[in-house]
């Protein structure tokens, strides 16, 4: 029985992606109705799109940023991972965004980004995203669209049900996807059941955006899969879907598929709050990095953490209940009022919702089916609020309208289908180009969602784009949701691999958005603020260079007195105050990246020259029409060398 199942699972998988491809037809057929489509999606040159969208980047670690409707990628945010582009995570004032308790990492694995949010709707502030593989939470300004703020999280693996915000920006919460020892121990890994746990971790934002591990949740060790929080009437708890209740620690495709129902959690986090501010909890040894850069020192530092607060749910009675779900439940969405809370069971074809009302009653009048691990689990018909029959095959992610309506997508059978709140029936469905995982409606997860645009991000590309060799990128659709129908409208291929997105309106970013670093304020320690104060410094072999740049040349651009063995530090600052004028620094064997510095910023590389001779360096973004001018020359000599050290411009 065990093995039919996972051979019938592979069948239908394969089924459809067999007919992935036959869609060429439909797609050239649009006459009239195409140009009009096109319309639909047409920003002309030199307008600005409706809508920023911020789509996870998957492996690439990063967050990229699009407009919406045009599809365009405007820029890539780098969050986790190093970025030569510009030098992030290279250059020495951002290596210290990627400082983890284990060391230097240079990638991660990003999900699922989520806006901050006053009152329940979208405030433009700041863009949260979770990292998978060694978890983080980070934290990105919509001012400067930069990563400000990256912090770890303890005893957590596969940081997967996270970042997702509150309707004040009180928390955001990383769950953990693996059941783990809590805290880490070598023990046998068959001994896992009742022995591992799954942390719950509910970081605080305060008024400027900084995070910090208020406490974490032990709960029993289920895999963490998704959450969401409740807004309205449910604003204060938070809900999660788990899998592999079974603890199974092998083969789980079948292993943990057993369980008939999994559950939905649904934690009282203010009462956790509460019992948390009067004292409540343990402190116990955790290591983990906090990392966070300062825009007036244009530099991040590290501080490595070594407690977290922990709270056993059983000694906050009334915070933590179980919501059965079928069957491997893996989105879990809470819809604009608050009231319905969406569990998705991959391997069932129904959608079941549950009732936060009821929810509440069921509590009230006690009415459980036992407990997990002390954790009371309510009767399922008590929660239940209705099902959404047949939707379709391997639901995901559910967004919604501002018209009632709810947006499924379905991976196996590729499709996104449209049903109504309250009555549980489909009222369209459309094709997706290919296998889709999540969507996303600009301010879905709000109480204020627009429901203009939905964007679906499928997992297969195959034909949709000319090819490109074996590796393709993703591809996103855009859909018009307006109508009855929904309508497709575009495609357009993303980067990486975007597992969820966040979209806002336009006005509430584009106002703040940062032009310059202002050179008044800037308080580099290493900073050259005029030609004035460049000079060349040598301790021991360590030499340290204060640059600058400017239209179109460096000061100092000759350099002589530097020996093989030396490490040299190149300070450079862009002197330059106009919006959009960087200039770049790369400097020959130099084992890293570029510097792309933007006006008025400064940042630092490490050069350690091997060989002896005339090194140049150059500018290597095309900032003028005597940008292929902007070069100079580094003088190295042999390391027992005589050469005394000096620096010039124009012989001065
Ligand atoms: Cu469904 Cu990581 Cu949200 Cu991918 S997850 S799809
Ligand atoms: Cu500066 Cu090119």
């Amino acid at each position: 029985m065990k093995k039919f199942n996972s051979i019938f699972f592979v069948a239908i998988f394969s089924l459809i992606m067999v007919s992935c491809g036959d869609n060429n037809e439909s797609k050239r057929s649009g006459g009239a109705m195409a140009s009009n489509v096109a319309e639909r999606v047409y920003v002309a040159p030199g307008e600005h799109d409706e809508y920023y969208a911020f789509l996870s980047g998957g492996y690439s670690g990063n967050l990229t940023v699009y407009g919406l409707p045009s599809g365009r990628m405007l820029k890539e945010i780098p969050v986790f991972s190093q970025f030569p582009t510009n030098g992030y995570g290279y250059s020495e004032e951002t290596t210290p965004m990627l400082e983890t308790s284990f060391g230097f990492i240079p990638w991660g694995d990003a999900h699922h980004p989520d806006i901050s949010q006053t009152n329940g709707e979208l405030d433009g502030r700041w863009v949260f995203i979770n990292e998978n593989n060694t978890p983080r939470i980070a934290r990105i300004s919509l001012e400067y669209f930069e990563t400000e703020e990256i912090i770890e999280i303890p005893h957590s693996a596969g940081n997967h049900s996270s970042s997702f915000v509150t309707e004040n920006t009180e928390y955001v919460v990383a769950g953990t996807r693996f059941s783990v020892p809590y805290p880490q121990e070598d023990i046998a890994i068959d001994q896992m059941k009742g022995n591992f746990k799954g942390p719950l971790t509910f970081i605080a934002i305060d008024d400027k955006g900084g995070m910090s591990i208020d406490f974490q949740l032990k709960m029993p060790g289920f895999n963490y899969d998704l959450s969401h929080p409740g807004r309205g009437d449910s604003h204060g708890w938070f809900f999660f879907t788990t899998y592999n209740t079974e603890e199974a620690h092998t083969l789980q495709e079948v292993n943990a598929s057993q369980n008939d129902k999994d559950f939905i959690a649904a934690v009282n986090w203010k009462k956790i709050q509460e019992y948390v501010q009067n004292g409540g909890g343990e402190e116990i040894d955790a290591k983990y990095a906090h990392n966070v850069f300062n825009h007036s020192t244009q530099t991040a530092t590290t501080t490595m953490m070594d407690k977290v607060l922990t709270v056993d749910p059983r000694d906050v009675p009334g915070a933590v209940y179980f919501m059965p779900t079928p069957k491997s439940p893996h989105g879990c969405d809470v819809d604009p009022s608050g009231e319905y809370i969406i569990g998705n069971g991959k391997l069932s074809t129904d959608l079941t919702i549950h009732s936060f009302s009821k929810m509440l009653k069921a509590i009230e009048n006690k009415e459980f089916d036992g407990d997990a691990y002390g954790i009371p689990i309510l009767n399922f018909e008590s929660t239940l609020a209705g099902v959404v029959k047949n939707g379709g095959l391997g639901p995901l992610h559910t967004e919604f309208d501002d018209k009632g309506n709810a947006y499924t997508t379905f991976f196996i059978s590729s499709e996104v289908v449209k049903w109504k709140l309250g009555t549980w029936e489909v009222l369209d469905r459309q094709p997706t180009f290919y296998s889709v995982g999540h969507n996303m409606i600009p301010g879905g997860n709000s109480r204020k969602p627009d429901g203009k645009y939905m964007i679906t991000m499928n997992k297969i590309t195959k034909d949709r784009y000319l090819p490109t060799g074996p590796e393709l990128e993703h591809s996103a659709q855009l859909y018009d949701i307006s109508g009855e129908k929904m309508e497709l409208l575009l495609d357009f291929p993303t980067h990486g691999e975007p597992h969820y997105a966040a979209a806002i309106h336009a006005d509430k970013v584009k106002a703040n958005s940062k032009k310059i670093y202002r050179l008044d304020e800037n308080k580099h320690e290493n900073a050259a603020l005029n030609e004035s104060e460049t000079r060349v410094e040598r301790n021991g072999n360590e030499v340290h260079v204060y640059m600058t740049m400017v239209r179109s040349h460096f000061a100092p651009d000759n350099i002589e007195g530097i020996k093989v063995g030396d490490k040299v530090y190149f300070h450079v600052t862009n002197l330059e105050q106009d919006f959009d004028v960087p200039h770049g620094f790369a400097m020959i064997g130099a084992n890293t990246s570029e510097l792309l510095i933007m006006p008025g910023q400064t940042k630092t590389i490490i050069w350690e020259p091997k060989k002896v001779g005339v090194w140049p360096f150059y500018c290597t973004d095309f900032c003028s029409a005597l940008h292929q001018e902007m070069q100079g020359y580094v003088r190295v000599s042999g390391s027992g060398s005589n050469v005394p050290l000096k620096w010039s411009l124009d012989g001065d």
